[in-house]
């Protein structure tokens, strides 16, 4: 490990992503037994990768997310309880519950929104990067997206136009290697969706996603350059979804070998026992805790999503605007 983490630094990483684990496997089971309507498409899997890379923003900065948006909320800060709420459909959730998985915004701690579109977040990001150029020098705007969103006419536009106008954006794609059923490989010549940079003028970075260690690293030098007027970089995180696309889906469009490989490096396993108890020595009482905490959290949230109230019928046509023009 060649990063100069605290312990308490590196105890946070691993509470943050076992926090958007049990999240997500609560929420799919859930879902299962229709306490969810809808569906959702889960992050489990992927957790290095919001994770690395929030922990190196503040609240200031902003992030535009995805369909397989709750990571990225959790890592910025999000509140579990509204969260759940709002998968329950609930009154008390961050859309009134009339939003559900895919809407899931918070301006207070800069999540500019979850997307059921694909590689529509990526120009929010841009239109907050020009924001913060223009407005809040040093603050920088971060666009999550999928391998299948960069294929995506609003990727190139946006990366494009981010380039030209040297604005603070990161753009950081979650590379899971599939869009639905949709193997990457069988759509794009170049694996390497960071050497589309190249093409742009602007410096492309591959992370290993599953360790949060190395996105976190990549990507503080990224938010750097950025912070400091440099510009965007496109960072290309390679990751791995444990479940299917979403809830419904049994991913058997996946070689089982791949799978079995991709899941000997799960990012939470590993970096708990190669670095945490391997490299660090921390006493695995202090990590238990932690763990039996996130639980709790979880249920906690669980509990209230339950008990909070559908919203009225009469609130159907409220707030279908983004303002009331009453
Ligand atoms: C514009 C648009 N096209 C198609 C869809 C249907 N769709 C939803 S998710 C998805 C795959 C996205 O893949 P990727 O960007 O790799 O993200 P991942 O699901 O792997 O995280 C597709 C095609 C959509 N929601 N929006
Ligand atoms: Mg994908």
């Amino acid at each position: 490990m060649d990063e100069d983490l605290t312990d308490p630094q590196l105890l946070q990483m691993f509470e943050i992503m076992y926090k958007i684990r049990q999240f997500e496997l609560t929420a799919y089971d859930l879902l299962g037994q229709n306490m969810i309507p809808g569906t959702l498409h889960t992050y489990a899997g992927e957790e290095a990768v919001a994770t690395g890379v929030c922990l190196n923003l503040t609240d200031e900065d902003y992030v535009s997310s995805t369909h397989r948006g709750h990571g990225h909320c959790i890592a910025k800060g999000a509140d579990i309880n509204k969260m759940m709420a709002e998968l329950f459909g609930k009154k008390t959730g961050y859309c009134k519950g009339k939003g559900g998985s895919m809407h899931i915004t918070d301006f207070k701690v800069g999540m500019l929104g979850a997307n059921g579109i694909v590689g529509a977040g990526i120009p929010i990001a841009v239109g907050a990067g020009l924001t913060c150029k223009l407005k809040y020098p040093g603050r920088v705007s971060v666009a999550f997206f999928g391998d299948g969103a960069s294929n995506q006419g609003t990727f190139h536009e946006s990366i494009n136009l981010a380039a030209a106008w040297n604005l603070p954006v990161i753009f950081v794609c979650e590379n899971n290697l599939y869009a639905m059923g949709t193997d990457i490989r069988k759509v794009t010549a170049n694996p390497n969706i960071a050497d589309r940079a190249i093409g742009y003028g602007i410096k492309g970075i591959i992370a290993d996603g599953m360790d949060v260690l190395d996105v976190y690293k990549k990507a503080k030098e990224a938010i750097e350059h950025a912070r400091n007027g440099g510009g965007p970089t496109l960072l290309e995180c390679k990751t791995y979804r444990i479940k299917g696309h979403s809830r419904y889906d049994p991913a058997l469009y996946r070689p089982k070998e791949e799978v079995e490989e991709w899941m000997k490096r799960d990012c939470i396993t590993n970096f708990k026992e190669k670095i945490l108890i391997g490299e660090k020595h921390i006493d695995q009482n202090v990590i238990h805790e932690i763990e039996q905490k996130i639980i709790r959290q979880i249920e906690q949230a669980v509990n209230f999503a339950k008990e909070s109230p559908f919203p009225e019928n009469s609130s159907a046509l409220e707030d279908v605007y983004a303002e009331d023009l009453k």
